[in-house]
């Protein structure tokens, strides 16, 4: 087992992974940006470096910086949290280079995965169903006309460098078609620096359905069930639960298995999100997610298992802790995603906390890097705070989340709280009737 992990994120995920090494005896080191000199991941961890100035490009963003601060350090392992450089294929590369651990998978694993027709391809040749489209990229027009008509409209036009929901364009009809395909490219050349883009069967009006699964590097693997995650605005979660309200035991367990089965035949190693759309019964394979996620805390309620734990012990060349058969699910999880932000416009919010209070009792887990007299810096994402209700059913739970929201105070900077109160008012909300197009609808008749 190492004896020090160095945590190249900051908030509340640094806590999140900060709090496991000390339940595991493990040295913590957190790095941070001059913005952050004050921030709770320096003072919870046993030791800290400081790694740039205030923008992510010059600190949480800078291989070479926090490979330095592993030195210096003498950590034996690299943990990235989410978002930064969780899924940047050349950081896991070069901590390898450094006889350093990167605790995710191989370098290689997260390339094919971050490119989306490569990820398709290995999923579709590892026996996951795949949305309906054109076979590896569209090069030009008439290809893009023939595809688009042998697969029926509508369909959708993505970038292969693409991913959470950028330069996508949908097509109704042959009509449409010319300029989704060219916006799509020109976009995708735009944003990515590549103009490489496929074709799929639009779904209208499907669920974001995600399976966690988790590899040990040596052909073993397992599944955690699934997260609903379809009630997001632009491409963000806000609200996330598990079970999937639409998803049966079957669907699970045959779905499941097809996940844990791909990802052991490829020697995966850790955690890892399948993304599905899931309409009519029928799951869609999208994207692969080589991260631990910001929901993972759901799969971790309804499992009473410690995602982050087993993360740390495979890395180190440990077995995972359970098997597929000891996993059981216990209740209903819900999260919600606390952001500093301004409604009905969603405007970054940052300043100082006055009051943080957060919510506890039964069933209550939040994870925040919020405390009272903390100034949040401009220079990052919104995100202030997760809370995490778990209840025997899906009714408790959202009966917790009421009233724990009743509890949670964040007296300084305006947030997202207003908008679960209202949104748990919903029928549709308290019997999980919504698709990923519900929260965008809803939100847009609340402001109408
Ligand atoms: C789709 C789709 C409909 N049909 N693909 C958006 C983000 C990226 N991960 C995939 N996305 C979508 N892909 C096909 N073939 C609709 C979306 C989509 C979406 C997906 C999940 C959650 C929210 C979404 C909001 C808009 C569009």
């Amino acid at each position: 087992m190492f004896d020090k992990i160095l945590i190249a994120n900051r908030g509340e995920i640094a806590l999140r992974v900060i709090r496991a090494c000390r339940e595991m005896g493990i040295t913590s080191v957190a790095v941070h940006s001059t913005a952050d000199a004050d921030a709770m991941h320096v003072r919870m961890a046993d030791e800290s470096v400081c790694i740039g100035p205030a923008p992510s490009a010059e600190s949480y963003l800078n291989k070479a910086a926090i490979i330095s601060a592993c030195e210096i350090t003498g950590a034996d392992a690299v943990h990235p949290g989410y978002g930064f450089l969780s899924e940047n294929a050349a950081f896991a590369q070069a901590l390898e280079d450094h006889d350093i651990v990167f605790i995710g998978p191989s370098a290689e694993h997260i390339r094919i995965m971050g490119d989306k027709i490569t990820a398709k391809e290995t999923a579709k040749a590892l026996g996951i169903p795949v949305v309906p489209g054109s076979d590896g990229g569209v090069a030009d027009f008439e290809n893009a006309s023939a595809v688009a008509a042998s697969i029926g409209y509508p369909v959708i036009i993505k970038a292969t460098a693409g991913g959470g929901g950028r330069g996508m364009k949908v097509a109704q009809t042959a009509s449409e078609l010319e300029i989704a395909f060219r916006t799509a490219r020109s976009e995708a050349k735009a944003a990515f620096g590549n103009d490489e883009v496929y074709i799929e069967k639009y779904l209208q009006r499907p669920r974001h359905i995600e399976i966690q699964v988790f590899g040990d590097g040596k052909g073993h693997a397992v599944h955690l069930g699934e997260r609903d995650c379809s009630l997001q605005r632009r491409h963000q979660k806000v609200f996330e639960e598990a079970p999937g309200p639409a998803i049966t035991d079957a669907m699970r367990a045959r779905i499941g298995k097809v996940c844990a089965d791909a990802v052991a035949r490829i020697n995966y190693i850790g955690a890892g999100t399948v993304e599905f759309l899931f309409e009519d019964g029928q799951f869609y394979f999208i994207e692969m997610n080589t991260r631990l996620q910001v929901e993972h805390p759901v799969t971790e309620a309804i499992f009473g298992i410690d995602l982050v734990r087993e993360q740390i012990r495979v890395a180190s060349g440990l077995p995972i802790s359970f098997t597929q058969d000891e996993l059981e699910i216990n209740g209903h999880a819900i999260e919600v995603r606390i952001n500093a932000e301004k409604l009905p416009n969603f405007a970054p919010c940052p300043g100082k906390v006055k009051v943080f209070h957060a919510p506890g009792g039964l069933g209550v887990r939040m994870d925040s890097a919020l405390y009272g007299g903390y100034s949040i810096p401009p220079y990052y994402d919104s995100l202030i705070g997760k809370l995490i209700v778990h209840g025997r059913d899906r009714p408790e739970a959202l009966a917790r989340l009421r009233r724990a929201l009743g509890e949670l105070i964040v007296d300084g900077v305006e947030t997202t709280v207003p908008l679960f109160h209202a949104l748990l008012a919903e029928p549709d909300i308290q019997n999980g009737d919504y698709n990923i197009h519900w929260l965008e609808k809803w939100l847009a008749r609340q402001l109408g």
